[in-house]
């Protein structure tokens, strides 16, 4: 806000002959909030205004002066996203006579997509070549639009961003435009010209290291920072490659990041894959899992033979619990086809009272429970022989 006002006032009081340039402004949809706005009996635009630094246009009008005499008329619509044809198409009809006016060229400021620039547009060409206006100021987009501004027909004009929001806008263009309007033939003619200026540096660094060691990684990478730690600059490392198997290790990027001094801001990202195992197809899944705790999780030397002790007890568990079930279920089998192979305990319970069960109904119920109850079950079918 400070910046703001410090740009503002130098517009304002430009100190060679005090002469103003009045700045109009419309919000976008990252400057206002429409409720807290009327919570607060203002917005931020608003305090400008009553700096009396800028012209806040809120689908609204003013008519530009100059030694008395009006030059312009600029109107201005605040952001309505999807609603802003409708809108655009209320404020003209309501302000038709305004509008209506030839002897000065007549402005609109307009925050929203335009067919053409994003898939997801708010607005057509269409819409806004039928209002009456000569110049359309639209914002929104970043980038400037049209790329060269040779149609001498089209009317529809964005300078872009002041500033390169993403990476993605790095290699466009940041400027402004100035736009002279001249009558010819009972119509004002446009003359846009964009002037660019320069901004912050911004370098994108693309690293492959193929096949390589994390503390290869870490060296080129504080290799890359060191050299392009220039003062003010965004940079942004991206690495790929594959680390060794072996070569699992943490990379501290927040570490890293902390080697520029001069940088604006450094950005990191680490695509970096590693090697798992080697892809044999002899190896059992115990030998591949031990290989990959073994090689990839880098496990500190003296502690290894501990870990892997405990990891394979924890596999000769898991195996025993196999081998339970299957020999369990290999029990039921033998037993089913040889009842007399097991000594069947006593039981207390009269055979003849037990309930005949089907053949298979019985193994099922059979299978569902324990050992010592499975044979009471025989020991009830064997009574019932
Ligand atoms: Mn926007």
């Amino acid at each position: 806000m400070r910046q703001a006002i410090t740009i503002l006032k130098k517009l304002k009081n430009l100190e060679e002959n005090h002469r103003e340039i009045p700045i109009y402004v419309i919000s976008g949809n990252h400057d206002v909030s429409y409720s807290a706005s009327k919570r607060y009996g203002g917005d931020i635009l608003d305090f400008l205004q009553d700096l009396e630094l800028i012209h806040y246009l809120k689908d609204s009008y003013e008519i530009v002066e100059k030694d008395g005499q009006p030059i312009a008329l600029v109107a201005g619509l605040r952001f309505w996203g999807k609603k802003t044809p409708e809108r655009l198409e209320a404020f003209c009809s309501e302000n038709k006579n305004a509008l209506a006016r030839d002897d000065i060229p007549k402005i609109l400021l307009l925050h929203a997509f335009l067919e053409g620039t994003v898939a997801n547009y708010d607005i057509t060409p269409y819409a806004l070549n039928i209002t009456p206006f000569d110049y359309i100021a639209i914002g929104h987009y970043h980038m400037k639009w049209p790329t060269n501004f040779t149609d001498q027909a089209n009317k529809i004009f964005s300078s872009g961003a002041t500033e390169h929001r993403t990476s993605a806008e790095w290699n466009h263009p940041r400027g402004f435009i100035t736009v002279k309007a001249e009558k010819n033939g009972g119509k004002w003619a446009i003359n846009p010209t964009f002037i660019s200026y320069e901004v912050r540096e911004k370098k994108l660094i693309t690293k492959d290291f193929d096949l390589t060691t994390a503390n290869e990684v870490i060296r080129v990478t504080r290799e890359l920072i060191k050299n392009n730690d220039k003062k003010e600059i965004l940079l942004k490392l991206y690495l790929t490659g594959t680390l060794k198997r072996g070569e699992y290790s943490f990379i501290n990027l927040q570490e890293l990041k902390k080697l520029a001094k001069h940088a604006l801001y450094v950005d990191i990202i680490n695509h970096l894959t590693f090697t798992t195992i080697k892809l044999t197809e002899t190896i059992s899944d115990r030998d591949a899992y031990l290989e990959v705790l073994k090689n990839t999780f880098n496990i500190k030397e003296q502690y290894r033979d501990s870990y892997l002790a405990l990891i394979e007890n924890i596999i000769r568990i898991a195996e025993d619990r196999d081998f339970t079930q299957l020999a369990t279920k290999l029990l039921d089998d033998f037993v089913e086809k040889n009842p007399d192979a097991i000594k069947m305990p006593e039981m207390g319970v009269e055979p003849q009272k037990a309930k005949p069960k089907p053949s298979t109904k019985r193994a099922k119920a059979v299978k569902k429970r324990r050992p010592s109850k499975k044979l009471d079950s025989f020991t009830s079918k064997g009574g019932n022989k």
